[in-house]
């Protein structure tokens, strides 16, 4: 099983990963003259073509735009980070393989969905060593980049797209969450670099938006799907991700209760209580509640309504709601 032949490297944490100087790549001088926010205190980011990035992972980014080898079977998942990328991976990942890999005997029950699905951002940045090569055909590969970041090729070849997007105000916490576990940025100052747009992968609604604008024009490159109504649904969205890739399930897999089954085997509570990601602290932020509206128990009314407010601004006359 090619997966299993890949050395497991645990994946760094915040800590661990390298810094840009550490880092591998002939884009970062280019990457340290670009405008700069420091607030996230994780890592710096840096401003590019209107969209604000790790300043350890744009290198990368630049990189994969001018080195990424295509395969014409190659699958891409993208969304924000913290909009349920682990489970999208695990999702794909399971559905596409599913002739290859029986449930009693699957990659996913030994490597975190990262490791199957590796992030393209970060493999090029050298921040996880991950060799693209080894996965199994089709290649299901991932990234949080802005769909304007893409490599061309990836842009213009029939390659499937799948992103995913989350409401604002879940991401927003999902994140903090995950930072704060790793740092001490204030909740407050999250909000506040959230609201003016100067988040990683941000403004959010940009990024958003340009996939949804694609889906749009053309719905066989771009399927968006939405976490909560995945959460509301996850029979529908597995189907119509198995459709969407080419891989729809047969009467009879419907018959034999396969698509239950995907759902279940990639559910929130079968992933996170698998070894591999429970004795393992870095995994806590991948699968930490997975509800919907969590918000609620930290953003105050008045910060919900001001950041809803600039979300229904920015989304204006796009035609997308959350
Ligand atoms: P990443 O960007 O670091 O990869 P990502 O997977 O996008 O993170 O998002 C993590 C969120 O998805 C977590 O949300 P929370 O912080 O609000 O709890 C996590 O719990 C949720 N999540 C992970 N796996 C699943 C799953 N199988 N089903 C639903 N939600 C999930």
């Amino acid at each position: 099983m090619a997966v299993e032949d890949s050395k497991q490297r645990p994946r760094p944490t915040f800590s661990e990963i390298p810094t840009l100087e550490e880092g591998e790549s002939k884009n970062k001088e280019l990457v340290l003259t670009l405008p700069v926010e420091q607030g996230w205190v994780a890592s710096a980011i840096r401003q590019h073509q209107g969209f604000w990035v790790w300043e350890r992972v744009l290198p990368g980014i630049l990189t994969m735009q001018e080195v990424f080898k295509h395969d014409p079977n190659d699958i891409i998942v993208a969304s924000l980070p913290k909009s349920g990328t682990t489970w999208l991976k695990a999702l794909t990942f399971t559905i596409v393989h599913r002739s290859k890999f029986s449930f009693s005997d699957h990659p996913l029950l030994k490597f975190n969905p990262h490791d199957c699905v590796p992030v393209l951002d970060h493999t090029y940045a050298g921040l996880v060593e991950q060799n693209l090569k080894i996965l199994p055909s089709p290649r299901v590969l991932g990234t949080h980049t802005p769909y304007s970041f893409l490599p061309e090729i990836v842009k213009t070849s029939d390659c499937p797209i799948i992103y995913l997007c989350r409401e604002t105000k879940d991401v927003l916490v999902s994140f903090w969450h995950m930072l704060s576990a790793r740092n001490s940025i204030p909740f407050n100052q999250a909000f506040e670099l959230f609201c003016e747009g100067r988040a990683p992968y941000g403004p959010i609604w940009d990024h958003v938006l340009e996939y949804y604008t694609i889906s749009l024009h053309n719905q066989k490159k771009v399927l968006f799907l939405k976490y909560e109504e995945m959460m509301n649904d996850p029979i529908e969205a597995v189907t119509r991700l198995a459709d969407f890739i080419g891989c729809p399930f047969t009467e009879e897999e419907v018959k034999q209760n396969v698509v239950v089954k995907v759902v279940e085997f990639c559910s929130f509570n079968k992933l996170k209580d698998l070894d591999v990601n429970k004795n393992n602290s870095k995994n806590d932020f991948l699968f930490r509640k997975a509800v919907v509206g969590d918000w609620q128990n930290y953003i105050t009314a008045e910060m919900a309504t001001k950041l809803d407010k600039i979300t229904e601004e920015r989304l204006q006359d796009s035609g997308f709601t959350y």
